[in-house]
């Protein structure tokens, strides 16, 4: 706990002095910590490390953009119940252009957290909230993309079966309960709010 607290004091001076630097930067520097961070919760749970997977994070910094525009106030807004899909703007549209085939998408999750100016104090102890944690915590779960903008932050974890590695190729519709599929992947559409 000492050894995260002191990370996490180190993580927020290094903030202070690249706050003038472009934003990508300052986004890509919060995304490489946040990935650091999750693995060594990954860690201490004894799970293997995320693999970078990257059309997970294509779609990821995809969704981001499109909720770039949308302050916190509004972010519940974009929770998702069960048998609708993430309630972004194309996000059929999305997936296209990450060269993502649907039904490889099934198993996965998208966490998005809103939280201004990406605290990483605040970005991590939400995605450690028990309902986000409970997929981090998921052996299942193995690949994970980020992508942020502005004030968004969004995971999206990915399995190492076809039907959740967000792969391209085309495949035969995986025997799973599509039901049962739909809810692990819409649930996980949860978003959350910092400014409630
Ligand atoms: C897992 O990630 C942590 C944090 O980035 C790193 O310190 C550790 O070396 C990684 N372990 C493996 C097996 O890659
Ligand atoms: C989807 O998001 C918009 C804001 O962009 C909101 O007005 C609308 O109510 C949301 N729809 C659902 C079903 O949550
Ligand atoms: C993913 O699955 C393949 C084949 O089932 C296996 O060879 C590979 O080691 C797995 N990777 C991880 C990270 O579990
Ligand atoms: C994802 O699953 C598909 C279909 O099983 C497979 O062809 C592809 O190699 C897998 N991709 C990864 C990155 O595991
Ligand atoms: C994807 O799943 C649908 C059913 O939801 C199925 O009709 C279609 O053939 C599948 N496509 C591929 C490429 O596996
Ligand atoms: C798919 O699952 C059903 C039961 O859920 C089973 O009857 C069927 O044989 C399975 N098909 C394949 C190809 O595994
Ligand atoms: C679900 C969750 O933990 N949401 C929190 C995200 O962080 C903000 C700021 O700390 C909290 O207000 C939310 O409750």
């Amino acid at each position: 706990m000492a050894f995260f607290t002191l990370r996490f004091s180190l993580f927020f001076l290094v903030l202070l002095v690249v706050q003038g630097k472009a934003s990508c930067d300052y986004d890509a520097t919060a995304e490489k910590y946040l990935l650091e961070d999750l693995n060594l919760y990954r860690m201490s749970l004894n799970l293997p490390n995320f693999t970078e997977n990257s059309n997970a994070a294509c779609l990821a910094n995809n969704i981001a953009s499109q909720l770039k525009s949308e302050t916190c106030k509004n972010a519940f807004h974009y929770s998702s119940t069960l048998g609708t899909k993430p309630n972004v703007t194309e996000y059929d549209k999305l997936m296209d252009g990450c060269d993502i085939k649907e039904n490889h998408t099934l198993q996965g999750v998208i966490l998005p957290v809103c939280v201004p100016r990406l605290d990483p104090f605040l970005v991590l102890s939400n995605y450690t909230t028990p309902q986000y944690a409970k997929y981090l915590k998921d052996s299942n779960y193995i690949g994970i993309g980020i992508g942020s903008e502005d004030n968004w932050m969004v995971i999206v974890l990915s399995t190492n079966t076809s039907t959740g590695n967000f792969s391209g190729v085309a495949s035969l519709i995986a025997n799973v309960s599509m039901g049962k599929s739909l809810v692990v992947l819409f649930l996980g559409f949860l978003v959350v709010s910092a400014v409630s």
